[in-house]
Order: C-alpha cells, then sequence, then structure tokens
C-alpha cells in the first residue's frame, strides 16, 4: 500500500506539494492535465512538465485521476474511434513517462452527484451531501445551478461549465444507451485499450458510479458486485481492474464493502477510503474518515485491502471543511490529512496484528 493524496496541479489546487510531503507517510500524489478536453491526447511534454514539478517536491506521480473517456466512447458513435486512438496514445505517453496507474469512469453526462456541497455539521464543520428527495426535485439542467454557487469558486472536476452548458445535447446523446449497450460500449473500449496497456504494464482503474444507483433516468453499471465482476470476465486481463472506492459503492447500503474487496482480489489497483453518515437509506453526507463518525467499518475495509495483498496507491477521499479552510469541497488539505493518518494508523496495526 502507497499512501497518497489527489492534486489538481498548481493552477487549480488550493493545496501545494509542499503542504502534502508534510503529511506524514504521504509520499506520492494522484494527479491529472485538469484542463485538457477528453478525447485530445496529452502529450509526452505536459506529462514531463507535470511530472518534473511532482519530483521537484519530494513526492511521485502514483497515478492518474483521471484520463476522462470522451462521450464518443461511452455512447458508441460512430467517431468514436478516433478518440480512442487518442486515448491510447495517451496512454503510450504516461507509459514512456513511467506512470502505469489511470483512474476513470464510465458515468453518462453526470460526474459525481451531490445536492449540497457545504452541509453544516453539529461542529460546524461543513461536508457534501446527498438527498434523493432534492434530485427527483430537480429537472438535471437546474443540476449544476443548485451546486455551482457553494463550490468556493473552485471548478469542479466533471461539472465543468462549458460541459454543462450543452447539458441537454448530452441528454439526447444518452437517449438509446441503455445499461446493455454501455456495458457493450465499455468492452469495446476496453479490448482495443489492453494490448497498450499490456506493453507498458499500465493498470486501468475503473471509478464507480456516485451514487451507486441511476440518476435521472440515465444508465449506471459500475454499481454493485455483480456488475463489476461482469466486467472483470467481460475483459478477463488483469490490467482491467478497479479503483475501489468505499464512499461511491457505500452510497448503496445493500453493498457489502469487505466482500466486494475481496470478491476483486488482484484486480483492485488503486483505493479511495473514506465514510458515509446515513441519516436515511436516501439521505447521506460524507463524515470524516473515522468508523465512529460515519456508518461504515473502516478497519474492515482496510483488513480486507491488507488481506487481499493490495500494493497499490490508496488515498483519503474527500474530507470535511474545518479550521476556516477555504479549498475545492471535499478537497482541503486538513481533513484529507487527517484521514491519511488515520488510515495509516489502521493499516500499521492490522499488518503488526497479521505478525
Ligand atoms: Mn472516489
Amino acid at each position: 500500500m502507497e499512501m497518497t493524496l489527489r492534486w489538481f496541479g498548481s493552477e487549480f489546487d488550493t493545496v501545494t506539494l509542499q503542504q502534502i510531503r508534510q503529511i506524514p507517510g504521504v509520499t506520492g500524489v494522484i494527479t491529472s492535465l485538469l484542463n485538457k478536453p477528453p478525447g485530445d491526447v496529452w502529450t509526452r511534454e505536459e506529462i514531463q512538465k507535470l511530472k518534473t514539478e511532482v519530483e521537484a517536491s519530494g513526492l511521485k506521480i502514483s497515478g492518474i485521476e483521471s484520463v476522462n473517456i470522451h462521450d464518443a466512447i461511452k455512447v458508441g458513435s460512430s467517431d468514436r474511434d478516433g478518440y480512442i486512438d487518442n486515448y491510447i496514445e495517451t496512454l503510450e505517453n504516461l507509459g514512456l513517462e513511467d506512470i502505469h496507474l489511470v483512474c476513470y469512469n464510465f458515468m453518462p453526462v453526470f460526474d459525481w452527484t451531490r445536492t449540497e456541497l457545504a452541509r453544516e455539521r453539529a461542529d460546524g464543520s461543513t461536508v457534501l451531501a446527498y438527498n434523493q428527495e432534492a434530485v427527483d426535485a430537480l429537472k438535471p439542467e437546474e443540476m449544476f445551478d443548485s451546486i455551482a454557487g457553494d463550490a468556493n469558486g473552485a471548478i469542479l472536476p466533471g461539472w465543468e461549465p462549458e460541459r454543462m452548458a450543452k447539458i441537454k445535447d448530452l441528454f439526447a446523446m444518452y437517449k438509446e444507451v441503455d445499461e446493455e449497450k454501455l456495458f457493450e460500449n465499455l468492452k469495446y473500449f476496453l479490448e482495443r485499450i489492453m494490448p497498450i496497456c499490456n506493453k507498458y504494464g499500465i493498470k486501468m482503474a475503473i471509478h464507480p458510479d456516485d451514487p451507486a444507483w441511476s440518476v435521472f433516468g440515465l444508465p449506471r453499471i459500475i454499481i454493485n458486485k455483480e456488475n463489476i465482476l461482469r466486467m472483470m470476465k467481460m475483459v478477463d486481463d488483469p490490467h482491467n481492474g478497479v479503483t475501489f472506492c468505499a464512499g461511491s459503492y457505500g452510497t448503496n447500503l445493500a453493498n457489502d464493502l469487505p466482500d466486494m474487496i475481496r470478491s476483486l482480489k488482484g484486480r483492485v489497483h488503486f483505493a479511495h477510503v473514506r465514510n458515509l453518515k446515513f441519516n436515511s437509506p436516501g439521505d447521506f453526507e460524507e463524515s470524516a474518515h473515522l468508523s465512529a463518525d460515519g456508518t461504515f467499518d473502516m478497519y474492515e475495509i482496510m483488513k480486507a485491502l491488507y488481506e487481499t495483498g493490495f500494493s497499490g496507491p490508496i488515498r483519503p477521499d474527500h474530507g470535511r471543511m474545518i479550521w476556516g479552510e477555504v479549498a475545492m469541497p471535499g478537497y482541503g488539505l486538513y481533513d484529507r490529512a487527517l484521514g491519511a493518518t488515520y488510515l495509516n494508523g489502521l493499516w500499521e496495526a492490522i499488518e503488526k496484528g497479521a505478525r
């Protein structure tokens, strides 16, 4: 296991590499070229520049989150092959720069969905939260406006204003795409990229859909054990793996998180570990990482990772806003540093207990 933190790049992140470097036990960052539109090739020069900057701080790039998938690939339109070629070129350039982990998702239209970015908790901290009734009351095109005002001026990944401006066109694109079609298009994409992943040892790690069910009638497939195992089998290559995001799979209380990790042994390439506090099955908020603050048993989650021989990068996920910090919601320094330290503590205890 390697402890990391997500970092959006010096242009976009309020947290610096120097600050991340001072969190005990954090040795790498998970980063991205945030201003690259999906479908564009990441050049070697651009990747090198990012790498040089990260390494100058004493950290390393442990993986990319994300190289986003163009909608043409997700809907399977006739121009998808050109975008897949571009994706392959990006993977090749990453491989040549010695980067071997790529997180991505296959969610139609919306990336992760929350109804509140700053719900206040009893201790005065603010957190991201989701309420199904609030989603049911909104039209999809209102979703962006409803959350953009709380973003502290940050551009949320997956919620870029230029993308949201075209939301009606995006919905039209997905009109004929159901779950089966989405599986088919994912298979087509993976089969084409696997040769390059094998050549350069690049592990592809699909991020689950969040929340783990259909929103606004759009199909969502990476939501539970049955579907993720189907995906692993459908392209049965060790480079076809998952980002095990506890907070995303955990949105559905029917998902047994430690059991899912065990069933994915050898295919979990990257882990996002965080906790949720459920107020009812349709209403949850992103609590502190500590088991006692939320609904999940974080010890059991870390134990399942340990016992299945997980050796990839792990990162604390969305943190609370605390101590007056102003940052991109979920991505401040303080609570994620507490999360990393707590997860490192759990891991050390599990590791020493197993001797
Ligand atoms: Mn995640």
